[in-house]
């Protein structure tokens, strides 16, 4: 992804707006290039409001995919079979290798990973609200797979098409991965429900749980989203917020019912008239306090986080270290060839 992002020569839509021109001009080609839906690469001028969102959006994305591994990484050890252990290990293993295309992505925008990982650290860079809830039990495991993947592939198909090229181009593979990730939770969830009574009971404790929290990911709703107006009007974002979450709930009611556990909102039921299903309000006062550093689980995620970061320093400077004396070794063998 790196490559394709920072070197496209040839490549039909990105030299016009490469070559030094007044901001006019530039802006006037990049609005250009915008109404005619066509991709951003990194050479290419663009806003630096335009810039700016995108850093915001990718890291906070990949800083979800990194804490997200944490809720999940708890059961490794605890998985009820070898089988359940090396799926779900895969499974997390994919989550990191997607906060670091992600971090990649943004550093075609001249954000410094370092910056990125240290806004993370410290608190004041956001991260999916989801992973500050804790997972109880193994049940929690397959409805991250099932809900939370569901959600997350929900609002992340429509980046595949986003403006900027590295983003939209890693969110290619991402959505293929999630996907099998979404898969393998409604499967573990099946298995449970085809159980005894205990394992049906723990499902539909963990759906009870988890089930607003996942409507809540989409986003506060569109009159509160401060970014919408502007993304969707620069292709970044597609789809609203809230027609985001209206399509995941019309999606997942079937497949509640093919798993045979209840959706815990007495106030979702089919509505004729606008063809989708209506939901109860949700807690937005809950959302903002999650959001905002006050949620189950925020403290021990953060410091879970920075301990894994502090006890990698070694693993970073045994590669640098690794890395020096290779170019090293190099430099000396061209100089004897030469
Ligand atoms: N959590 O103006 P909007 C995954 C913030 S990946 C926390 O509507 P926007 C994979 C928002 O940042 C899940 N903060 O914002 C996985 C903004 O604050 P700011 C992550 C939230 O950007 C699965 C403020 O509220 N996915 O799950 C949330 O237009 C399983 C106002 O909101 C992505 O990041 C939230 N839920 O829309 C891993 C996808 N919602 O920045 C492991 C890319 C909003 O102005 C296991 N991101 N905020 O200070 C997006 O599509 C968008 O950024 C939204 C939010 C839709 C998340």
């Amino acid at each position: 992804m790196y490559t394709q992002s920072l070197d496209v020569p040839g490549h039909a839509d990105s030299a016009q707006i490469a070559a030094p021109q007044d901001d006019e001009v530039r802006q006037a080609a990049f609005d250009a290039r915008m109404s005619a839906d066509g991709k951003i690469e990194p050479q290419d001028w663009m806003p630096a409001a335009y810039r700016k969102t995108l850093v915001r959006q990718i890291s906070q994305h990949a800083h979800s995919e990194i804490v997200g591994m944490l809720p999940e990484g708890n059961w490794i050890s605890r998985a009820p079979s070898l089988k359940r252990k090396a799926i779900l290990l895969a499974k997390v293993q994919d989550e990191g290798g997607h906060g670091l295309y992600l971090y990649s992505a943004a550093e075609t925008l001249d954000a410094s990973r370092d910056d990125l990982v240290d806004a993370l650290h410290s608190g004041k860079a956001k991260y999916s609200s989801i992973f500050n809830y804790p997972t109880l039990t193994w049940a929690d495991v397959g409805v991250i797979g099932w809900l939370v993947d569901g959600a997350a592939i929900m609002n992340q198909i429509p980046l595949c098409r986003c403006s900027y090229g590295p983003y939209a181009r890693a969110m290619i593979r991402i959505c293929k991965e999630e996907s099998f990730h979404q898969r393998q939770g409604f499967d573990a969830l099946l298995a449970m429900m085809r159980g005894t009574d205990a394992q049906r009971a723990m499902v539909q404790d963990a759906v009870d749980r988890w089930w607003f929290p996942v409507l809540m990911m989409f986003g506060p709703p569109d009159a509160a989203s401060t970014n919408s107006a502007q993304t969707m009007a620069w292709g970044i974002k597609r789809i609203s917020n809230d027609d985001l979450r209206q399509k995941f709930v019309d999606a997942t009611v079937e497949q509640a019912r093919v798993l045979g556990v209840t959706l815990p909102d007495p106030g979702l039921q089919w509505n004729a008239e606008r063809a989708h299903y209506d939901y109860s309000p949700l807690d937005w006062d809950e959302f903002w306090r999650v959001i905002n550093g006050d949620g189950p689980c925020n403290r021990e995620r953060l410091a879970t986080r920075v301990k894994a970061h502090e006890d990698g320093v070694w693993v970073r400077e045994a590669a640098l270290a690794h890395a020096a004396k290779q170019a090293e070794r190099e430099a000396g063998e061209r100089r004897a060839a030469a």
